[in-house]
């Protein structure tokens, strides 16, 4: 188990870094590959498919070493050594954390309070692998007898956000019988949208709840049942329609699904890191389940290259650090995400959920109030689109914004020119910020353009851009279910990274909890089956106003 850190902006490294930083001020990038041809190679690596060049951060070797010396200080391969043990790192939940072993190969040994968890793992993914070829085929068949054509997941957070990114980034290897829907949010509007496009007799719904308790998952999920029987004249049509993927069974069996067709998982998987469990049962009947299993076989070698590689020469590490770099030293509050894929296009709003759930922590893993700032915002959509909206901001505003640019060498939709276009914006595009363009720069284009005097003058600063603006960029060959699997890990480790730096407990969510809470109260002085409780007078007034004017 980790010993308690001292505190984080006591440590030596904290100290030389922050000393370093002021010796470092208007030093630029710009500078930094004038004076080094080799800065590309000497910082960039390779490692599970992923090429990573991070050489358009604003840091040098000294930076680098002193980085390192934070994560050794701060103990962070410790706590990497109990995460892969599955010691209870989730203190406060008091739970191993063992997304990692879901990616082994059959075969490996992890325990979890003295019990090898590995069987159970491969158990449920040879269920899944029954059950998926069966669907996929045609053996399945709904209560009319016709195969499966839809499948609807019903779930939210954890339950909802994996599965979605990864079937929308595999769609090139989607079965071409099955389209998969979605349906997450409580609003009425999400399912009923998605049961127009469906059709009852040909439709399988997936309830994915790690609780099972979970007020939107249920309630969309009684609707979606009420509908199917509604459809079918026939409560018996549940048995084909519906399966469950939750740690809870009982739940299950009260929700009237056969146990026979739950998926189960464990309470050392975390919602936000869970699709690599029975939670990606529609990943795996979308692409099958070898290629569910390329997906797992991805991760795991990241999971292997974040294991043995040191610290320096490490993925996860190297963006968790540089991302510590760049929060806590350059200032930055956000940083975006920047995919040159459209199939990556819920990306970023998946890692939203991984990075921000995780990091989203104001005390230590002691319960102490932190003293300096924990994870940043994430934020971004894919290029080339983000280019036209938000970009302005991060090249001339006044935030920095550090970047990961994220592309795939080659397309599975190579038409034209499209894919060199592609990738010439995102290179483009990470130049520029890196660069900028110079006040001698710009004086030199509008002259050219035949511009002079006042006119020039007055134009000239809203055309500077300052540059220096760090980014990173990964690239890989091809965006496949194993590419993708090694993509998602080295996320999950660099936000493992970071939460390590800044001893924060990256497992729990107790924020999210809340939020399932405090609707309960509100739910029933809405709808007048009870009197509006004690409230600030803003709450209490919006209860007084929707209560007044709704239509039933
Ligand atoms: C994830 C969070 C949260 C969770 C959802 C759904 O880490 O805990 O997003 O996944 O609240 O929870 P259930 O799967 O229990 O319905």
């Amino acid at each position: 188990m980790t010993t308690v850190a001292a505190a984080l902006t006591a440590l030596p490294a904290w100290h030389a870094l922050a000393a370093h930083r002021d010796a470092l001020a208007g030093t630029t990038l710009r500078e930094l590959f004038a004076r080094d041809p080799g800065r590309h190679a000497r910082y960039s690596l390779e490692a599970a498919g992923l090429f990573l060049d991070y050489s358009k951060n604003l840091l040098t070797d000294e930076t680098l070493a002193l980085l390192v010396q934070l994560a050794h200080e701060t103990g962070v391969e410790r706590l990497r050594t109990a995460m892969f043990a599955g010691e209870p790192i989730n203190r406060t939940e008091g739970r191993a954390v063992l997304h990692t072993a879901l990616r082994r190969p059959r075969g490996d040994a992890v325990f979890v309070d003295g019990a090898n968890v590995m069987p159970a793992v491969h158990a449920v993914l040879d269920h899944m692998a029954t059950f998926t070829e069966a669907v996929r085929s045609g053996d399945w068949r709904g209560h009319s007898g016709r195969p499966i054509e839809h499948i609807v997941n019903i779930g939210i957070g954890g339950s909802d956000l994996g599965p979605l990114m990864a079937c929308t980034a595999l769609a090139p290897y989607a079965h071409p019988r099955l389209t998969m829907h979605f349906v997450s949010n409580v609003d009425g509007t999400h399912l009923a949208e998605t049961l127009a496009r469906v059709d009852a007799e040909t439709t399988l719904f997936i309830v994915a709840s790690k609780t099972f308790t979970t007020q939107e998952t249920l309630t969309n999920a009684r609707s979606a049942r009420d509908w199917l029987i509604a459809r079918l004249g026939d409560a018996a049509a549940v048995a084909k329609h519906f399966v469950a993927v939750s740690t809870n069974a009982a739940e299950v069996a009260a929700f009237g699904i056969d146990t026979a067709n739950m998926f189960g998982f464990w309470d050392w998987v975390g919602g936000r890191y869970s699709l690599w469990s029975a939670i990606g049962l529609p990943i795996a009947l979308s692409v099958g389940i070898g290629q569910f299993r390329e997906l797992l076989a991805g991760a795991h070698a990241l999971d292997r290259h974040f294991e043995q590689a040191p610290a320096g020469r490490n993925l996860p590490m190297l963006l968790g650090l540089i991302g510590v770099w760049n929060a806590n030293f350059l200032g930055a509050g956000s940083h975006a995400v920047l995919p040159y894929d459209q199939s990556l296009h819920r990306f970023p709003a998946y890692l939203q959920q991984l990075d921000m759930e995780s990091n989203g922590k104001r005390v230590t893993r002691e319960g102490r109030a932190l003293d300096y700032t924990s994870g940043p915002l994430i934020w971004g959509e894919p290029g080339t689109n983000g280019q036209h909206a938000f970009y302005q901001l991060i090249h001339q505003g006044t935030r920095l914004v550090p970047a990961d640019f994220i592309a795939p060498i080659d397309t599975h939709h190579p038409i034209g020119r499209h894919h060199t276009l592609l990738l010439a914006n995102c290179l483009a595009q990470s130049e520029a910020l890196m660069r900028g363009k110079t006040e001698a720069e710009v004086r030199a284009e509008l002259s050219a353009q035949g511009l002079a005097g006042e006119a020039l003058e007055a134009l000239l600063p809203h055309k500077v851009f300052p540059g220096n603006r760090p980014s990173s960029t990964i690239l890989m060959q091809k965006l496949t279910p194993a590419t993708l699997g090694a993509l998602i890990a080295l996320y999950e480790h660099k936000v493992f990274v970071q939460g390590a730096i800044w001893n924060v407990n990256s497992f729990d969510q107790w924020g999210v909890e809340l939020g399932k809470q405090l609707a309960k109260a509100i739910e029933p002085e809405l709808d007048g089956s009870r009197e509006p409780g004690i409230h600030d007078a803003s709450t209490a007034g919006l209860i007084a106003r929707i209560r007044a004017l709704r239509h039933p």
